[in-house]
């Protein structure tokens, strides 16, 4: 070995050559991914050449107990760290659903998205500290970024807050803060809003977030001249560049084919990062992307000749490789061996992935062929002579080529005596119920379910104490903060003033400006603060000011928080409670009711829409005791209306989806949720003057709907249904009807049209007098049920 500069380094050139070994496997399989979706054998791929040697770097700089929250392109990172094998690359390229094979997300996400698996089989916490994480990735470009910014808290919580150093499984998760959220977004991606959000929110946080920013210059064909002010994205940081005075971010600029620039620029950030909590950026400039962006284009269709050449010359592998030469760490021949050695590597582990993914199926394609064989002799006749000529022309079959073909033989032999009709039948049957549940698996916790967390019933002194709404909230989160020292809440106005609605009112001031914080206006980080942070063995309660402010979350709550659990097939959770207040105020953007938009965004979540505060309590309570994500919607007209006190305030439990009946009745089953059950009640007592009974029901969780049948078990009895709903027409209230005609199977039962009573389909304007002619009203209500009931 030529000693050359590598007296003068401080790493080994043993260690300077492993990681050139890593640039070149990962290269190898860059180049072989594109080649196996070129020839059809997977669908699409997107793949980090071009970007190896800062990821080296950042792997470098990556200790035990540390995160990731980055995008595609890191497939080198994941290897230097050895998180990600030639293997395993291939089987999430090719959609190989099984956990073996692609333990990131079990063939659910596109290639090259990544995440480490923090949770057993059975769904338990596994110690956090002795392991590298990736949190998992998602395909929105920025996405990546609050949840970043949570990662990075987490740390500053296990370090400053009192309570979490008094909790004796802390070091489970994290040594005195000292982890580092290391996250990584492409330089196009910094024209989104969150990624500026992000930034602020952790310069004001002062977290140890350690962002870098891919640039090579584009965002698929679009070049920065198009993407960034400037040009230049650390230009435009200059504004939050670290000040004594004022704190900030540290920026750092460096160019991406230089491994030893690169090496000493990650080592000084993270160590900064990591021991005072300065975010910090490292903008990587001067990457390349020698396959162009993925396999969906080339690019030479909007790179010019001139820039093609350009990005030749800064491969920074070949600069690296230089830069080895001219350093004497080795000789041409040691660096041609191991490009030869990863060459192999990668096309036997490329071969090893393959023949891995298409042996269950290939074997399961002669064992078809072979029972259709055997059929055309039992019958006698050339009959699925078609589906064994399909079958034996597909070279690498799918699972749903199978599927496919053994529906189309069920056609075929459907005047075939039962013993030769029914196998194939089943072996359909077969096919698709084991698919379902292996594509269908994990939307929610399993052992760990809120679903599985037993109802405790809120019990009451006789002489309980009447309090607003709005205090019933205050004592539950009093008690959950002194009990348990995970549980932080965040948001807009909360810490201080206690919240708009004064429902945490002196809390801070008990418990601390860690566990109730003030946050910027900032729905998108509010969320990504918590969500982050629940990843590291915390319970966020998210605060979002207002439900029609949601949305500035939800791109969020519904590619990230929903999706979480499903799309690493079980290996992540971050329980995380969305709790805002809604439904009825008064004002367009004050008394929305976009349930229907909720509904059908997150998926993955709970949604519950407590009609008043003690329900929501034990809604909190039971959420509190799971690993499942909700979103909580409290009636924003409540908070002054008398509630009692349960005695049990912070033990009881409401059970998740289940609905209540508040009022039986014989006549028509009238349905609703929230803030509209005052009126609904209301309507009862007006009808039951007209001698109608109405049955009323409280919905409670939309997420998960009436799992125990209730709404039906009350049509069985009435055959009529009124469903009342303040979102838009079709919005919730179809959702509902869905549930209770198709699948309870209430449709059966009815007698009379069912008929929704919403809100119009516009937002509702200012000033009681909006406020009644835009919403579903109590006259309105009891006119609509009296026709019904006729
Ligand atoms: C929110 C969002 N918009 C658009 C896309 C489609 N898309 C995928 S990658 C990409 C370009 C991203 O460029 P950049 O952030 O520079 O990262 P690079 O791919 O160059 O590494 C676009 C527009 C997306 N995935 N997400």
């Amino acid at each position: 070995m030529p000693q050359g500069k590598s007296a003068s380094l401080p790493w080994t050139s043993d260690e300077i050559l492993a990681d050139y070994r890593t640039a070149c496997l990962s290269r190898a399989a860059s180049l072989r991914g594109r080649q196996e979706v070129l020839s059809g054998k997977a669908k699409f791929g997107i793949f980090g050449d071009g970007k190896e040697v800062a990821q080296l770097a950042m792997a470098r700089a990556f200790r035990k107990g540390d995160w990731r929250s980055g995008y595609y392109r890191d497939q080198t990172f994941m290897m230097a760290l050895g998180l990600l094998d030639v293997p395993a690359f291939f089987a999430q390229l090719y959609a190989h659903a099984t956990i073996t094979h692609d333990p990131s997300s079990q063939g659910r996400q596109m290639n090259n998205h990544f995440a480490t698996r923090f949770l057993d089989e059975e769904g338990n916490w596994l110690c956090q500290t002795d392991r590298y994480h990736s949190s998992a990735d998602i395909s929105p470009t920025g996405g990546q970024m609050a949840r970043l910014v949570g990662l990075a808290y987490a740390s500053k919580l296990y370090r400053e807050s009192p309570a979490l150093q008094q909790w004796e499984r802390r070091t489970h998760f994290s040594h005195e803060g000292n982890e580092v959220a290391f996250g990584t977004i492409g330089n196009a991606s910094t024209s989104e809003g969150v990624f500026w959000e992000s930034l602020n929110a952790a310069g004001v946080l002062q977290v140890p977030m350690l962002l870098s920013i891919w640039d090579d210059d584009y965002g698929i064909s679009v070049p920065n001249e198009y993407q960034t002010t400037k040009q230049s994205i650390s230009r435009l940081l200059v504004g939050f560049e670290y000040e004594e005075a004022y704190k900030g971010i540290r920026v750092y600029r460096v160019a991406g084919y230089d491994y030893e620039a690169l090496r000493k620029t990650y080592a000084e950030a993270a160590e900064l990062c990591r021991h005072t909590h300065v975010p910090c950026v490292i903008h990587v400039h001067g990457m390349t992307q020698p396959q162009g962006h993925s396999t969906s284009g080339s690019h030479e269709r909007y790179k010019t000749p001139e820039r093609l050449a350009l990005e030749a010359d800064l491969d920074c592998i070949k600069k690296m490789r230089a830069w080895i030469l001219e350093s004497q760490l080795a000789s041409e021949s040691q660096l041609a061996q191991i490009e030869t050695e990863t060459e192999q590597e990668a096309e036997r582990g490329k071969t090893q992935a393959w023949q891995q993914y298409q042996s269950p199926i290939l074997e399961k394609k002669s064992a078809l062929l072979a029972q259709y064989r055997e059929i055309e002799t039992q019958v006698g006749s050339p009959i699925l002579q078609t589906q064994i000529r399909e079958l034996e022309i597909l070279p690498t079959p799918l699972w749903r080529n199978l599927s496919t073909n053994l529906f189309q033989s069920t056609l075929l032999l459907r005047e075939q005596p039962a013993p030769i009709r029914e196998p194939v039948q089943h072996l359909w049957q077969e096919l698709q119920q084991k698919n379902e549940s292996l594509y269908g698996s994990h939307l929610y916790c399993r052992q760990h379910s809120c679903l599985r967390i037993a109802p405790i019933l809120a019990e009451y002194e006789e002489k309980a104490p009447l309090l607003d709404g709005r205090q019933i909230i205050q004592h539950y989160f009093n008690r959950k903060l002194a009990e348990d020292p995970r549980i932080f809440i965040l948001g807009e106005d909360i810490g201080k003033l206690g919240g708009v609605n004064l429902e945490f009112e002196n809390l801070q001031e008990t418990h601390g400006l860690l566990r109730v914080s003030d946050t910027g206006i900032r729905e998108a980080t509010i969320l990504g603060q918590g969500f982050g942070a629940a990843f590291r063995g915390l319970r966020p309660v998210v605060d979002i000011q207002y439900l029609d402010y949601l949305l500035y979350c939800l791109q969020g709550a519904s590619d990230d928080v929903a999706t979480l659990h499903y799309r690493t097939a079980g290996g992540q959770a971050a329980p995380t409670i969305i709790r805002t207040k809604g439904h009825r105020l008064e004002g367009i953007w004050h008394s929305g009711s976009p349930m229907a938009m909720l509904i059908h965004a997150l998926r993955g979540m709970y949604l519950c829409v407590p009609r008043n505060c003690v329900q929501a309590a034990g809604m909190y309570e039971t959420l509190l005791q799971g690993d499942d994500s909700a979103v909580v919607i409290e009636v924003l007209n409540g908070y002054r209306v008398k509630e009692t006190l349960p005695k049990n305030i912070g033990t009881y439990r409401v059970p998740l989806g289940e609905c209540e009946i508040l009022h039986e009745g014989h006549d028509v089953t009238l349905v609703t949720y929230g803030a509209n059950i005052r009126i609904a009640q209301q309507a009862v007592s007006i009808l039951s003057t007209l001698g109608i009974s109405c049955e009323l029901i409280d919905i409670q969780t939309l997420l998960p709907f009436d799992l125990k049948g209730t709404i039906l078990a009350s049509l069985t009895k009435t055959h009529r249904i009124v469903c009342f709903d303040e979102d838009v027409p079709g919005g919730a209230s179809a959702y509902i009807l869905q549930q209770v005609l198709e699948v309870q199977g209430g449709y059966d039962y009815l007698d009379a049209t069912p008929r929704t009573l919403t809100a119009k389909p516009h937002r509702s304007a200012f000033g009681s007098d909006g406020d009644y002619y835009c919403k579903p009203s109590l006259e309105e209500l009891v006119l609509l049920l009296s026709n019904v009931v006729g």
